[in-house]
């Protein structure tokens, strides 16, 4: 490795800098639209979410930041950073569903109607008093609005009911320090138009909110053929960068394993976080960034599952970390077409497993992550909890 040109150290040195937060969704009875298939063991409340967490971590050295989600963790919230805090953890971005009754089946930020619309605010202002009280430094606003039938809306007067709603949400910050993260979506639920259906539109609200207002970029959110990696460079550069949920998908937003699919784009996506962070004039705004997974695992044991997704983003992170940038810019500037690509190529497929066992390995982590968790007691005791 070291005859490319590529720093190891470096390497190890930024992998330990490397934070990746984990859905507390991912632990429990997650489905697919038609139906949910439970799993013995499944986590039932936020604390069990956080002990699953706290696996991910032990075996892979990173995960120690657990996102939670409203309405679905809803618990004592006073309790809940008693109990991460505890074990060592810390809170990751709270992510919101903003929509879960009848009232919100013809929107929620952006309804016609404006008891629905202050009924979502209220809401959203009650998630963000649940980042303080946690002490959480993120948000994550998603939401459903859109319309299924040309027609429907009128796309101008949504959009300033959008901007209105977002901003009551975004003038509940104050001073504290946290990032609001606008995650837009192409399709799903609505599937004529999303109000916030691309990165251009979630830039837009998040230019028109202000500084704490960013881009959170969900892999599965995209129409096929899409450069997520362009995207990426382009928010990095803007300084609207505010976090990742990833996850991959074949078909549509399908919520898998990060890396299972496609490989090269989580490693392409990631050469863009590296290359950001390498260049001194946008490090600080990517080193904010929340590389957060978004995952929904149907069939797949939960925190195996969760392991693997974390696994294969840090052998992505590894790979893009050993690109060696200098002979990649050089080639560039030759409009050495192929040998650009080569150089990429070369850190792609270098095997980067003794790399990170290294890693693991000054953190007093032995073996594989996954096979040392399917031998545990926790994996086994995990299938008959209560
Ligand atoms: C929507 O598909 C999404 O990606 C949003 O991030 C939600 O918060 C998450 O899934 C869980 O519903
Ligand atoms: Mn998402």
């Amino acid at each position: 490795m070291e005859d490319r040109g590529v720093d190891v150290e470096l390497a190890l040195r930024e992998l330990s800098k490397l934070v990746i937060e984990v859905p507390s969704w991912g632990f429990s009875n997650s489905g697919t639209r038609f139906y949910s298939f439970g799993q013995k063991g499944d986590a039932t409340d936020f604390f069990q979410r956080v002990d699953d967490c706290e696996q991910v971590w032990k075996y892979t050295g990173n995960g120690r930041d657990i996102c939670m989600h409203i309405p679905w963790d809803e618990c004592d919230f006073k309790a809940a950073r008693q109990y991460v805090e505890g074990k060592k953890m810390a809170f990751g971005t709270l992510n919101t569903n903003l929509f879960q009754d009848n009232d919100f089946a013809l929107g929620t930020l952006a309804n016609s109607e404006r008891r629905i619309r202050e009924k979502t605010i209220a809401k959203l202002i009650h998630c963000l008093d649940v980042v303080k009280a946690v002490g959480a430094k993120s948000i994550n606003v998603w939401t459903i609005d859109g319309s299924n039938i040309p027609g429907q809306n009128d796309f101008r007067q949504r959009r300033k009911w959008m901007l209105e709603s977002l901003a009551e949400g975004y003038r509940h910050i104050g001073d504290d320090d946290i990032s609001y993260n606008i995650e837009y979506k192409l399709f799903e639920p609505s599937f004529y138009h999303n109000e916030i259906a691309d990165w251009g539109t979630a830039l837009y609200y998040a230019r028109k909110l202000g500084d704490k207002a960013k881009v959170t970029v969900d892999l599965g959110h995209h129409a096929f053929g899409t450069n997520v990696a362009q995207i990426v460079s382009m928010l990095i550069d803007e300084g609207k960068l505010g976090a990742f949920h990833l996850n991959d998908n074949n078909c549509g937003d399908d919520d898998l394993i990060p890396g299972t699919i496609n490989p090269f784009r989580l490693f392409a996506i990631e050469s863009e976080m590296v290359a950001g962070l390498l260049d001194p004039e946008t490090e600080e705004v990517t080193r904010k960034v929340r590389q957060g997974i978004d995952t929904s695992f149907c069939i797949e044991p939960r925190v195996e599952a969760m392991i693997l997704s974390v696994v294969n983003l840090q052998i992505a992170y590894a790979k893009a970390l050993l690109v060696n940038r200098t002979e990649l810019k050089k080639r560039q500037m030759d409009n050495d077409v192929l040998g650009a690509n080569q150089c990429l190529m070369d850190a792609y497929n270098t095997d980067v497993t003794p790399l990170l066992t290294e890693w693991r390995a000054r953190q007093g982590i032995e073996g594989d992550p996954y096979t040392s968790y399917i031998s545990s007691e926790y994996c086994k005791k995990r299938k008959d909890r209560a």
